[in-house]
This record gives structure tokens, C-alpha cells and sequence, in this order.
């Protein structure tokens, strides 16, 4: 298996979580590789017996070579890589690598939203239920690390940067949780570039699992596959709206009343539909999971109420780094909010997203909401709406504007719609930056 990458001439590009987890495992089976990374990286973490350059890329490293192996967050787009593919180069990922080796059950998640919410709570229902179990991919541990662990079952998170390279994957179940706008920035060719990009998750899965109310989500070759399907008051497993409560429902049969959940919003209950869905491909009690779901307490930085203090509800979703995210957080918080505003700390940098979408649910709350604009895209966020707008450069200045105005009943939301890159390390950093600031000048 190892033998098609012996005496080839390969090189990884970028040196961060991925390109060391493919070097590494490269090395282990004393294949030789280059390595490369636009940014002058510290050496500390570079093993010593590999060629490295860092600051830029050598053009000619990646056009004498015989296989590429791309990071996710380097465009395909790039001048040396177009080049590449022109002259035949075969350019991969870690995941295509993993894929042609593991021969066990994958389990691939994509979507633009809740991808990580999923797997983490499949995650957490497999390994209850004593299953030998791994979890990797976007959510942070990149795959080639889960080699080692033998499992019988690999969860995976795959975000379009990720699918873009991969070509092996065969999963037993694959899901698309929803697709909207968001890393147009990587797709020239626009949206539906990013919508065939997640596609390819469906390609050799035996179940496709899709999201009934976003036909984006649906199949290519949708009559050639196994449906398995999600929806509100539709499809296989459903959200259930009646009189006598909001249930989730499996075809005919109710399963809950969201009210015993913990977690509440529509966008967590299609969420717990999705792992009710592949915990039963894996014959997973419904009791034991829905044991699992109902106090399933979420993900950090992901719409979490970080202080609730003088009736001032400070909610730190930082994790919103897409337009969709956002717009999901503000309709959970109008499900709460009475009287008071809601003040929305929205920025960073927007990835040429059209923040058009934004507009409607905007002026449907127009009454309640402040909206605080910061970060690289601050100016084009500001004049969608500037008679409920105000401009900041940074997180740290809307921070401190606020907390001179908030009065009880008021909500605060970092939901930023952007990306962090502008400003901090990742949306975690973000997140991170804005609870300190609650818990330093709030919470005392
Ligand atoms: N780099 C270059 N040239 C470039 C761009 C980047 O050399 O043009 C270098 C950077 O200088 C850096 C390295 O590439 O040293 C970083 O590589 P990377 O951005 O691919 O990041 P990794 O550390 O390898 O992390 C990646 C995913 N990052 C991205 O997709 C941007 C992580 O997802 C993932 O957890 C990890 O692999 C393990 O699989 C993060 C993410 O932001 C969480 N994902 C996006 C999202 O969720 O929206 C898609």
C-alpha cells in the first residue's frame, strides 16, 4: 500500500497541523518528503533529517515533483499549483492518504454549520456505547494521527477545503448537515463550486443522509443511492411541530419532547436528528442515545451563554465564522428577548460573502438590535444598516463601548459572521478574547 509513494519526489505544503501529521507519517515509514510553508515557521517542531524552506514557496520543489500533498487552508488556486496540475502533477491531501488505507467504517460529516457539534456528539454516543471509536479531521486532529489507534470506526469532520483532494473515500455513511455561503474567498467560480466541493462526500457512501428543506444538500446521482432523510415536519427522522409540543420524530414514531432537552434551536434539534440517524445505522439503542442527546451540553464557543448577570445575557458564539451561523444565533436569541436590545458584535473578515442575507433578518428585529462592526470587513457591514450601526477596529473597542450602555434585559452576542484571521489566531482565540473581557470587567 505504502509502496506507490516509495521513490517519489513528494512535497507537503504547509508546515501547520497537517503537514506535520503527513510528514510524520511519511517519516515513520522512512519515506523521504520536502517540506514547505509560506511563513517562517520555528524550526523547533521540524524534523531534522527532512529538506525544508520556509517563507515562501520554491516553485521549482513543487514542478520537479511527483506528488503534492496540499494543507486545506492553501487555495488550489495558487500560480505554482495551476502550473503543477497543468504538467500533470497529482496533488492530495492527508485525508486521501487515510482513505486509501483504512478499510474500516468511515463515518464523514460535512456541512457549512454544526459539522463539529455532530461529531463530537457522535463521538461521545459511540464511545459510551463501549464502540472502538476515533474522531478526527477539521475538528482538529488531523487524520493520519488516528492510524494508530485501530479503530473499528472512524468519525470524521471534512470541510470543502478537505474534499477538494480527496478522491479514495468510500464511508459507510455520509452526511451533508446544510450548505450556505461561506469560503467564497477559496472558490472563484462561486457557490455552487463550494456546494459540488461537499458533494463529493456522497461519492462510494453506501448511506447518504440529506437535509430535506436544502436541496443543496441533495445528491448528484440522487436516484443511484441509499437516501436516508432529515427535515422540519418532514422526512425520515423529523423536527415536529404540533400543538402539543415540538418532538423529534422517527418517521411515525415520537422520540422526545424537545423541552427535556438541554440544548434548544431548531438548528440543534436537525443536529440530534442527524446522530439519532447514524447511531441507528449502527444499531444503537434509541434509549441509550437519546439518554446521551438530552443533556448533551454542546461545544465550546458555539452559541454558549458565558454570564447571565444584572439581567444582562452575554453569548459568546464565536464559532459563527459564516453568514448562516449568524443569522441561526439571532433566531435563537429572539425566541428569549422581550424588551431589551440585542447587541451584535459582528466582524472580522468576511471571505467575499455577499451580506445581502443578512439584510432580512436585520429589519425584521430592527427594534432591538445595536449592531457593533469591527475587523477588515467593519465597512461594508456598517452600511447595510448604519441607522442601527455603529464602527469599531476591534473586538476590544466594542467591548469597552458597550459595557457603558447595556441595561437589564439586554442581550450581547458575538456572532461575528467573519472569520477571525483579520485580528486573532482562530475563532477560538476570539472567543476566548471576548469571554476574558466578561469575566475582567463584568463578571467582578
Ligand atoms: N500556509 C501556507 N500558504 C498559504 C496558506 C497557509 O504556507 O497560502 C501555511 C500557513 O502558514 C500555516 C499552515 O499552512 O503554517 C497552516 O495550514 P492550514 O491552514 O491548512 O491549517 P492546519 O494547521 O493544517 O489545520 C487544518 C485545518 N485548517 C484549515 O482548514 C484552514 C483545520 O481546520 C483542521 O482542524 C486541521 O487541518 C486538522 O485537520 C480549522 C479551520 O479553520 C479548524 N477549518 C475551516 C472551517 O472550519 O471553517 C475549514
Amino acid at each position: 500500500m505504502l509502496n506507490i509513494y516509495r521513490n517519489k519526489k513528494i512535497v507537503v505544503l504547509g508546515a501547520g497541523l497537517t503537514g506535520l501529521s503527513c510528514v510524520n507519517f511519511f517519516l515513520k515509514h522512512n519515506i523521504y518528503v520536502k517540506l514547505m510553508d509560506s511563513k517562517i515557521i520555528n524550526n523547533k517542531f521540524i524534523p531534522n533529517n527532512i529538506d525544508f524552506h520556509f517563507g515562501g514557496f520554491i516553485k521549482s520543489w513543487i514542478l520537479d515533483s511527483d506528488l503534492i500533498i496540499l494543507s486545506p487552508g492553501i487555495s488550489h488556486y495558487h500560480p505554482f499549483l495551476i502550473e503543477a496540475k497543468k504538467k500533470n502533477i497529482e496533488i492530495i491531501n492527508d485525508i486521501e492518504i487515510f482513505c486509501r488505507i483504512v478499510n474500516k467504517s468511515i463515518i464523514a460529516v460535512t456541512g457549512t454549520n454544526g459539522k463539529s457539534t455532530v461529531v463530537s456528539l457522535l463521538y461521545k454516543i459511540f464511545k459510551k456505547y463501549d464502540l472502538n471509536v476515533s474522531l478526527g479531521g477539521n475538528i482538529g486532529i488531523p487524520v493520519l494521527s488516528l492510524l494508530d489507534c485501530n479503530s473499528d470506526i472512524y468519525i470524521l469532520e471534512l470541510s470543502s477545503f478537505q474534499l477538494d483532494h480527496v478522491y479514495s473515500l468510500k464511508s459507510f455513511c455520509s452526511v451533508v448537515l446544510n450548505i450556505t455561503q461561506d469560503h467564497l474567498d477559496r472558490y472563484p467560480y462561486g457557490f455552487y463550486d463550494y456546494v459540488f466541493s461537499k458533494l463529493k462526500i456522497f461519492n462510494n457512501s453506501c448511506y447518504c443522509i440529506i437535509n430535506l428543506d436544502d436541496k443543496f444538500t441533495f445528491p448528484l446521482n440522487f436516484y443511484e443511492k441509499k437516501i436516508i432523510t432529515f427535515g422540519i415536519n418532514k422526512g425520515n427522522y423529523s423536527v415536529f411541530y404540533s400543538k402539543s409540543g415540538i418532538f423529534l420524530k422517527k418517521f411515525d414514531k415520537k422520540l422526545i419532547n424537545v423541552n427535556n432537552l438541554f440544548l434548544k434551536g431548531i438548528s440543534n434539534y436537525l443536529n440530534f436528528l442527524v446522530s439519532i440517524c447514524i447511531s441507528d445505522l449502527f444499531k444503537i439503542p434509541l434509549d441509550f442515545c437519546l439518554n446521551i442527546i438530552s443533556s448533551f451540553k454542546g461545544l465550546p464557543h458555539r452559541f454558549s451563554i458565558i454570564l447571565n448577570k444584572n439581567n444582562i445575557i452575554w453569548i459568546n458564539d464565536s464559532k459563527s465564522t459564516n453568514i448562516n451561523s449568524t443569522i441561526v444565533a439571532l433566531n435563537n436569541i429572539l425566541s428569549f428577548v422581550k424588551n431589551g436590545k440585542i447587541w451584535l458584535l459582528l466582524g472580522g473578515d468576511g471571505k467575499n460573502a455577499d451580506f445581502n442575507s443578512l439584510l432580512k433578518p436585520f429589519l425584521l428585529n430592527i427594534k432591538n438590535l445595536v449592531i457593533c462592526c469591527y475587523g477588515f470587513d467593519r465597512d461594508i457591514l456598517y452600511n447595510l444598516i448604519p441607522s442601527i450601526s455603529l464602527k469599531f477596529l476591534t473586538l476590544d473597542e466594542v467591548f469597552f463601548y458597550i459595557i457603558k450602555f447595556v441595561k437589564s434585559g439586554d442581550f450581547v452576542l458575538l456572532s461575528p459572521a467573519c472569520s477571525s484571521l483579520d485580528q486573532f489566531l482562530n475563532y477560538k482565540d476570539r472567543g476566548n478574547k471576548f469571554i476574558s473581557l466578561v469575566n475582567k470587567y463584568v463578571n467582578f
